[in-house]
């Protein structure tokens, strides 16, 4: 049962969790009810014992149109200084110890752009819309567009994104590295997001979690430091039940039937 308005849990895989925006009337506008609701099921999912990976989406026509403009027209400096707005947002993906991909079709445009480029894998349509509009609304990114975005594709052509408030199309994402695949239609784009989180979802969590944390780590800190973290917990690893499973199947050629341990 979906306790939820305005988004849908579903387990299409064993070991993968899909959440679904579904706000459709409008185009997944990411109102703050929609957010809390988006931080409870991942940190319940985060939490599963039985859920390995997380598929992400909206629909066909949106992945998210950007933060609730009608939410936000009358906020105030001091109200959203005070409440921290948008903070909550930040909760999303840093919490979240499980890989997210990102499957994007149609708009993703302000915070919704934002909120799939806090994946860890984003994978979209060829024809989808992606963007950093808040300019023409008389504002900036608030959801680490500035960071993530200019990270992903270099300065110059975040900065001209930014500063026309022009889309990209996701064929353009994927040839600039922001999306890891591009797919010529929204089910092939699912059937493709599914297959992946299937795959990571049959390997040890403990191996996939200490992954994710490493590779992220190379966004933080400088190589030297990157390299000797990874070394670290590539050691401990040699701690787990599972990378004794995994070496001993494969001398044994066998399937690893992991232990999560
Ligand atoms: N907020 C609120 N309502 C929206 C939004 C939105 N971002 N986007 C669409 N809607 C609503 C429309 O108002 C419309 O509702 P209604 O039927 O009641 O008039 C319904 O969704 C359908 O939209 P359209 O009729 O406009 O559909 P079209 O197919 O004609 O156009 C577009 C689709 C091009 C996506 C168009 O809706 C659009 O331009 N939307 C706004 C896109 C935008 O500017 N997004 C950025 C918002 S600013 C932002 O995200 C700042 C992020 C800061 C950090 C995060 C803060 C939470």
């Amino acid at each position: 049962a979906n306790s939820y308005e305005y988004i849908q849990v579903t387990e299409p895989r064993p070991g993968v969790a899909q959440v679904t925006l579904n706000r459709p009337r409008a185009l997944n506008a990411l109102c703050t009810p929609l957010i809390t609701e988006l931080n409870t099921a991942l940190a319940a999912l985060n939490a599963s014992p039985t859920i390995s990976a997380i598929v992400l989406t909206g629909s066909a026509k949106a992945f998210a149109a950007g933060a609730d403009i009608k939410e936000m027209a009358p906020l105030t400096f001091s109200t959203a200084y005070t409440t921290s707005f948008i903070e909550s947002w930040s909760q999303l993906t840093s919490a979240l110890k499980k890989p997210l991909i990102a499957a994007v079709s149609g708009h993703a445009l302000g915070g919704g752009c934002e909120l799939a480029l806090m994946s860890d894998i984003l994978y979209c349509t060829t024809t989808a819309n992606f963007g950093q509009p808040e300019i023409k609304l008389g504002t900036i990114p608030g959801a680490g567009g500035s960071q993530r975005l200019t990270r992903a594709v270099g300065k110059s052509r975040a900065m001209e994104l930014i500063l026309t408030g022009r889309s990209f199309s996701g064929e353009e994402a994927e040839r600039w590295g922001v999306a890891a695949r591009a797919f010529p239609s929204h089910e092939a784009l699912m059937e493709g997001a599914l297959a992946t989180a299937e795959t990571i979802a049959g390997y040890s969590r403990v191996a996939v979690q200490a992954a994710k944390e490493v590779v992220n780590k190379s966004q933080d800190l400088p190589l030297r430091d990157g390299v000797e973290f990874e070394r670290r917990v590539f050691h401990s690893l040699f701690g787990s039940r599972d990378q004794k499973i995994g070496m001993k199947a494969f001398a044994e050629k066998k399937k690893a039937e992991w232990s999560h341990e």
